[in-house]
């Protein structure tokens, strides 16, 4: 059995330096670290190649060699980029035009010779760096659409190499893939690959009906492509899962519990805070005592302030019970931000009776603030939760805690405990795990997911409540309905989707694509080996 050589773009990895100059290393959070990390780390001969995030321009050469070392005692092979190539490779051709033609954003994919041009010198640095490390018998795992040239550039120089390359974000229909100038170039580096995976069989799909489309070329029964260096490429789904009982544990740790409490208080859920409740009877004595004196403005603040009836029975106990919305994105024009907070905002319009005692948590950490439809994203949300917030709020309450710092994860797994209800509406989403880590979240519990048919996920957790995130009018019903759904019905719903999510794990994801490359590949080819 060869070794497994994880090849992505950004290492599991990141480069810390303490005030002393010393370096180490910090863990990175996000779906591809936890999904392949463990076996990365039980599989003492795997090594993992990718991009260290560290500007070589800031360091002298023995501190880039320390920097290695560092990497290197962990099993990975960093790789540096200086600020031009990371312009045009990364913030450039993979995040602004690949990700949003990927995602079905073509109008916003940006086509430019210039980043193009530094994408394939980056995949050739990245194929420079594999070359010595390669050893007869290894099998390569490149991840993603930041090196879709990788898999044919190695066919090329080790044409016996067994190759996998998997997308995590969809892969659009060929009508709209074709768009894009260097199509074809991109479909041939894929095929270089002998296991071609994607989330869903509908990805799958849309990319042999783009390789039929833009390369004339047809899959056989099996959905394998034969190249014309005779390799076999062969095209599967295998949707990615989490590990289930990580989340799960974490939700129970002292943090998370701290969290959730918190919230719930904060929600009214639980008996006010201090500060709250002191609010609460402060406006009341005082409006009480008001119209006791005959003040003038005792009759405004009765009638016309309604928050202050409001605060007063929130404290009495009211026919609505406090309940708590969460959701947990990157801030990114994919995950369907503004349109989710229309829809809250018909709610809130449709049925005022929630007005008082229903919160938003909305956790949105900026990413890629680099690329200037981010920039314009994150202005239009701080202008929406203003616009709601400024709306509705009431003396003691407003709808949306609207959160912007990375939190970790147990901070996280606090916010998805305390939500009776996620809203996951991503406009497109390869798979989204926020999904189903809000599950495993909730094992043995209740708690109503709403989620988007656009995404990966959907097609697993068809218990949820599934809308179309682009339908306002839907997502406000069907965020009613959530609210509304009692413990049984929600707990009821639950277990089908958390038993899935149980067996179909990161580290059986992981293992099912591995053992596949080594049949497709002993298939391909009986002796293909380095
Ligand atoms: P992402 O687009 O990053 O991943 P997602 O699948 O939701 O999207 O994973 C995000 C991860 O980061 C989750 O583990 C989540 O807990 C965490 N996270 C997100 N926002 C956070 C925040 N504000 N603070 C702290 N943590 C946060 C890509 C594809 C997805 C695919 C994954 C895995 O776009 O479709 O599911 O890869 O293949």
């Amino acid at each position: 059995m060869g070794r497994l050589i994880i090849v992505s773009n950004r290492l599991p990895m990141s480069l810390d330096v303490s005030d002393d100059g010393s370096y180490s290393l910090r863990q990175n959070v996000g779906g591809l670290a936890t999904a392949i990390g463990p076996y990365h780390k039980t599989h003492k001969d795997s090594v993992w190649v990718g991009w260290s995030g560290v500007d070589p321009g800031q360091y002298s050469d023995e501190e880039i060699d320390l920097i290695r070392e560092q990497y290197e005692s962990r099993r990975c092979v960093p790789i540096f980029l200086s600020k031009e190539e990371v312009d045009g490779y990364y913030a450039g051709f993979s995040n602004d035009t690949m990700w949003p033609l990927l995602h079905d954003f073509a109008h916003e994919a940006n086509f430019d010779p210039e980043t193009w041009r530094v994408y394939q010198e980056v995949n050739e640095h990245f194929l420079e760096t594999l070359v010595p490390l390669l050893r007869k018998g290894d099998k390569v795992w490149i991840q993603d659409y930041h090196l879709m040239l990788l898999p044919q550039m190695l066919r090329e120089r080790f044409p016996e190499a067994s190759i996998g390359w998997f997308l995590h974000v969809p892969f659009p229909s060929p009508e709209i893939f074709r768009s894009l100038p260097w199509s074809r170039e991109i479909l041939e580096g894929i095929l270089g690959a002998d296991l071609v995976g994607f989330h869903t069989v509908d990805y799958a799909k849309n990319f042999e009906g783009s390789v039929e489309l833009l390369l004339d070329k047809h899959s056989d029964d099996e959905g394998r492509f034969t190249m014309p260096d005779g390799h076999e490429a062969a095209v599967d789904a295998f949707p990615i899962g989490i590990d289930y009982n990580l989340y799960r544990r974490t939700s129970r740790s002292n943090l998370a519990r701290m969290m959730r409490r918190g919230i719930e208080e904060a929600a009214g859920k639980r008996p006010h805070s201090r500060y709250l409740s002191s609010l609460t009877a402060e406006s009341n004595a005082a409006a009480e005592a008001s119209a006791k004196e005959g003040n003038w403005w005792s009759h405004y603040a009765h009638e016309e302030l309604p928050e202050l009836h409001l605060a007063k029975s929130a404290a009495e106990g009211s026919p609505k019970p406090n309940k708590v919305i969460v959701s947990v994105d990157r801030l990114d024009y994919t995950k369907g931000i503004p349109e989710r907070l229309r829809a809250y905002q018909r709610m809130l319009e449709k049925y005022p009776e929630w007005a008082g005692h229903v919160t938003y948590y909305l956790l949105a950490t900026p990413s890629r603030e680099n690329v200037d439809t981010y920039k314009r994203l994150k202005e239009q949300v701080d202008q929406l939760v203003g616009q709601i917030n400024g709306k509705y709020s009431l003396l003691a309450w407003s709808p949306i805690h609207y959160i912007t710092r990375s939190l970790p994860i147990k901070p996280v797994c606090g916010i998805y405990a305390a939500g009776d209800v996620a809203l996951v509406t991503p406009l497109r989403d390869g798979m989204n795990l926020v999904a189903k880590e809000y599950l495993a979240c909730h094992d043995g519990r209740d708690g109503s997911l709403v989620l988007s048919d656009m995404c990966g996920a959907a097609a697993e957790l068809s218990e949820a409540f599934i809308v179309n995130p682009y339908d306002t009018e839907a997502v406000c019903e069907a965020l009613h309905d959530a609210l509304e759904t009692s413990s049984e019905e929600s707990a009821k719903r639950n277990i089908a989707m958390q038993a899935r999510l149980k067996s179909r794990t990161a580290a059986t994801w992981c293992a099912g694509f591995v053992s596949a490359l080594e049949q497709v590949a002993d298939v391909s080819s009986s002796d293909k080996r380095l």
